[in-house]
């Protein structure tokens, strides 16, 4: 309830939006896909390839069937779609041990050996998901195509991310307009296996629950240039190389996802092109940027725990007229009606 002498809400905020609060709840969004959940843009690799469309439908399917509690779809991929994967994962790689952050570069041998990353084979998203938990609590979903900023948020309070299965077209196994099973498995999935990113990224969940739709913008902004375009400064590599924003003691490496899985943006992101600034929210929530371009400009974390501070910081100037918290034993929301 509203106390005495609490400002009255901002214009912004109308009534509470709904969230989920308990694990099931996230069913509700199996069927509700933005884009390419079902359909491919004309401009889409694969858009004039039958069989490509096929194979997306049937994958995509398999996604709006899944419920909770229920194991995880297994995709029995074609040689086709490793082929795919396996070039993706070679070219990708080669460029890790120079240019991924520590903690990737800590994570990725263990996926390896408990998970069944190679260029040989796709692993399955119920072995990453089963690994994942053991390390951080966090599980995988299959999901049709892109969610809403607000759904996909909002998952990442119960430590959940949503995963595409499918593989991108083999005309282009470099690009792909839209996220799927290799931008996920490389890009996303190490990270999520580090106990300060699994805190930041939950943290940016937590904030987004029952946020206005502004907040939601900024949020899934911050978002973009941390989880999607982050780069971090660490301490320097003897045998690592040096980028542009390092000095002797620091050097720049890439833990956003949409980096980490992509030969090109990968390379491009270390070297002085592109504009390096701080990560601080209240700034880089309002930062403008490309979909389809590389990035003119990356924001710069000192660390996971100071960028998750940061977040925590910024989601407090927001408005809420509530506290929530995760309570792990229940998988549930707590919402502590203190404001
Ligand atoms: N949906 N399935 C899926 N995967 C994403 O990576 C994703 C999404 N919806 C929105 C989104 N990412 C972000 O760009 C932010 O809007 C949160
Ligand atoms: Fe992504």
């Amino acid at each position: 309830g509203t106390k005495l002498g609490q400002a009255p809400p901002p214009a912004s905020y109308q009534a509470t939006p709904w969230f989920p609060r308990k694990m099931r709840d996230l069913d509700t969004f199996a069927d509700k896909v933005l884009e390419m959940g079902e359909e491919l843009d004309s401009d889409h690799p694969g858009a004039r390839d039958l069989a490509y469309r096929q194979r997306r439908a049937e994958i995509t399917r398999i996604a709006k069937q899944y419920r909770t509690g229920q194991p995880l779809p297994h995709i029995d991929y074609t040689e086709e779609e490793v082929v795919t994967w396996g070039k993706v994962y070679r070219h990708l790689t080669q460029l890790y041990p120079t240019h991924a952050c520590r903690e990737y570069l800590h994570v990725f041998p263990l996926l390896e050996q408990n998970c069944g990353y190679s260029d040989q084979s796709i692993p399955q998203i119920e072995d990453i998901s089963r690994f994942l938990h053991e390390c951080t609590g966090f599980t995988l979903r299959p999901v049709m195509g892109l969610l809403s900023s607000r759904d996909f948020l909002n998952a990442l309070a119960f430590r959940v991310f949503h995963s595409t299965q499918y593989i991108r077209h083999s005309s282009k196994p470099l690009y792909t307009p839209e996220p799927d099973a290799c931008h996920e498995l490389l890009g996303h999935v190490p990270l999520f296996a580090n106990p300060d990113f699994a805190a930041f990224s939950q943290e940016i969940g937590l904030a987004s629950l029952g946020a206005s739709d502004e907040d939601i913008a900024k949020l899934a902004t911050i978002y973009w240039f941390t989880v999607e375009f982050g780069v971090c400064r660490q301490p320097v590599d003897p045998t690592g190389s040096t980028a542009s924003g390092a000095d002797a003691n620091s050097q720049i490496r890439a833990y956003g996802a949409g980096l980490l899985s992509s030969f090109g943006e990968l390379e491009y992101c270390l070297s002085d092109k592109p504009k390096l600034l701080p990560f601080d929210p209240s700034k880089t929530c309002v930062q403008e940027y490309p979909i389809t371009q590389f990035q003119p400009v990356y924001f710069v974390a000192d660390s996971f725990r100071d960028a998750t501070e940061k977040v925590r910081e910024f989601a407090r100037s927001l408005y809420r007229p509530f506290d929530v918290r995760y309570d792990p034993f229940s998988q549930t929301i707590e919402v502590l009606d203190n404001k």
